[in-house]
């Protein structure tokens, strides 16, 4: 089966993808666009006129969960739960935490006012995963699942928020999450999943963005 993601170097969706077929050990061709300008091959391709796409053989599936659940039905080890309570729990997550990176992306946009609606947003949907985490490393237990890769791009992006800034975004009273994160920053395929000096890139993007968020950001 020949494979190729297209996404845009920032997308936290398509970061899910990545994150899925490296740990998958699939092979695929990575293609980047640019979403400001989006190529006419892109466009006719895509229904949402969104990224990531994952071309299968020449067929398209769109939608990052079902990218991820498409990756671990192609692949020999599933990295879903096998219990089907538990799978449909962790589908459930996976779309729960689907909108925090809406939540993250009015952090970065928001005036103040719209910053501190989404840091209540995303702070309360943090309170709710606290509440069900085990108290294993990862969701579940100690295998890391899709439900781990859905929350990576969130926990990266709170991480390097509180790195550009005096912590504006914390998450140290959540003490399961930020176990948690920890142990999601440190998996290889996850780390492995953005380019280089992507960091450098979202700080510029805060900064370019005039949000609230950019007058919190301390000088590298
Ligand atoms: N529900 C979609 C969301 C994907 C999404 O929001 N992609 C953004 C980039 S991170 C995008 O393509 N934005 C361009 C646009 O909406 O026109 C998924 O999970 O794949």
């Amino acid at each position: 089966m020949k494979l190729e993601l297209i996404s845009f170097k920032l997308c936290p969706f398509a970061q899910r993808a990545i994150i899925s077929l490296n740990t998958q050990k699939l092979d695929f061709k990575m293609t980047y666009i640019n979403p400001m300008d989006p190529p006419d091959w892109f466009t006719a391709i895509s229904p949402t006129g969104q990224v990531p796409l994952l071309k299968v053989d020449g067929q398209i599936v769109f939608e990052s969960s079902v990218i991820s659940e498409f990756i671990n039905d192609i692949s020999p080890t599933s990295i879903h739960p096998k219990d089907v309570v538990q799978k449909a729990n962790n589908r459930a997550w996976i779309d729960f935490s689907s909108t925090m990176l809406g939540d993250l992306f009015n952090l970065v946009i928001g005036d103040e006012a719209a910053f501190n609606a989404a840091k209540k947003s995303l702070f309360s949907k943090l309170s709710k995963l606290e509440a069900v985490k085990s108290n294993k490393a990862f969701f579940n237990g100690e295998s890391f699942n899709l439900i781990d890769i859905a929350l990576a791009p969130i926990f990266m992006r709170l991480a390097w928020i509180n790195e550009f800034t005096d912590n504006a975004l914390s998450i140290t009273e959540f003490k399961k999450i930020s176990a948690w994160s920890d142990a999601i920053l440190e998996v290889e395929e996850v780390k492995s999943s953005v380019v280089d000096g992507l960091d450098d890139v979202y700080y510029s993007n805060i900064e370019g963005r005039e949000g609230y968020l950019s007058t919190l950001l301390v000088d590298e």
